[in-house]
């Protein structure tokens, strides 16, 4: 027995093909008329098909017509095939879908809400309970403890995008350190690549009564450092360079390098962009960055962004800052303390 399935708008030019095909002695079998989805999706395609049959002993039609047969059945082969596709992808929305409305648990949910990426709240959260989700969160943020300036000279360049609060961050380190710890303590600026960046870290210098230099070259650095060999603390203010521009950034390299810094802290904003932030850490790392400062902490709806700096980096936090006052708003990073932030959402 040979079988067909044809399909078509109407039974007469269904049966007609059925003939066609298969003979004046075809048999119909069945027949049902359909009514689904055109092949792209647009509108409705309704019509009949039938399912024709003749016994393979009987005389088939010879030599049926070439063309309006070949395309008969290449429509049939597509319709097939197309089908198939549809199901496939009706299968991975399904999937999508599935995976989408997976159930968080209330502990994920709760730092999902409070921007961290799912991903790294289920990797730091999954399976742990409320009781525990700060010890969870703390355990995964490390912090590196005030600048080492005891023993031997520590020389700290800040380093990072524009606009992150370098300089601003640079004179709160300086008075914290001079004023407070008592600490012996100069600045250098590494900027004179933007217009009135200098005078911004004088004026905080003059007021402070702390010593600066500026470097005009990297060749400069190496004097600067030896001038200051008595120093307890060299706190060096960078230009703000676009992550984006490699030479830019192997350019500011040159220039640190010259200082010879013992850390390196990379300056990163809460209010920015995730995908900027993790762009830095890429660029900016190679220069070799050991700390990591997030400031505008007061800026930011969803401090999310302190665990997932911390599980993508890798690296210590040194210090967050707060707000524009110099010298108050900044704190040394203690992990409970940016836990309970990343959990409850304050500080
Ligand atoms: N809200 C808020 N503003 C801050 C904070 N830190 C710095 N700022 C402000 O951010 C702006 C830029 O600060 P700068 O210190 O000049 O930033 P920078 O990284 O040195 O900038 P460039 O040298 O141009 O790359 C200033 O208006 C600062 O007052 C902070 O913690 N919170
Ligand atoms: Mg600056």
């Amino acid at each position: 027995m040979k079988m067909l399935k044809i399909r078509s708008s109407n039974m007469r030019d269904a049966l007609a093909e059925a003939k066609r095909q298969l003979g004046e002695d075809v048999t119909i079998l069945h027949t049902r008329q359909f009514d689904e989805p055109a092949v792209l999706g647009c509108g409705k395609r309704k019509g009949v098909e039938i399912l024709a049959a003749v016994d393979d002993d009987r005389q088939m039609p010879s030599a049926a017509p070439a063309g309006p047969s070949v395309e008969s059945g290449n429509v049939q082969r597509l319709e097939g095939q197309v089908s198939e596709i549809r199901q496939a992808l009706a299968d991975v929305m399904t999937g999508l879908a599935v995976v989408r409305n997976r159930e968080l648990s209330p502990v994920v949910e709760r730092l999902v809400r409070n921007g961290v990426p799912e991903s790294v709240a289920e990797g730091v959260l999954g399976g742990v309970g409320d009781d525990d989700a700060l010890k969870a969160i703390a355990s995964r943020t490390r912090c590196s403890g005030q600048i080492h300036c005891d023993k031997r000279q520590a020389r700290v360049a800040l380093i990072g995008p524009t606009g992150v609060g370098k300089t601003t961050t640079a004179a709160k380190l300086a008075a914290h350190y001079a004023l407070v710890c008592k600490k012996n303590v100069a600045l250098i600026s590494l900027d004179t690549y933007r217009v009135g960046a200098v005078e911004q870290l004088s004026t905080y210098a003059r007021i402070m009564n702390v010593p600066i230099e500026v470097a005009m070259s990297a060749e400069d650095g190496d004097a600067l450092v030896s001038k200051h060999a008595d120093k307890d603390l060299i706190i060096i203010d960078t230009a703000g360079r676009s992550q984006r521009s490699r030479k830019h950034v192997e350019e500011l390299g040159q220039y640190v390098k010259a200082i010879r810094p013992t850390e390196t802290h990379l300056v990163l904003s809460a209010s920015a962009d995730s995908g900027v932030r993790q762009e830095a850490i890429e660029s900016f790392g190679r220069l070799g960055v050991d700390r990591i400062i997030m400031t505008k902490l007061d800026e930011c709806s969803k401090p999310g962004c302190l665990l997932e700096t911390a599980v993508s980096s890798l690296l210590p936090y040194s210090y967050v800052t707060n707000g524009q006052d110099v010298p108050d708003d900044i704190m040394l990073a203690e992990c409970d303390k940016l836990a309970k932030f990343v959990w409850e959402g304050s500080l």
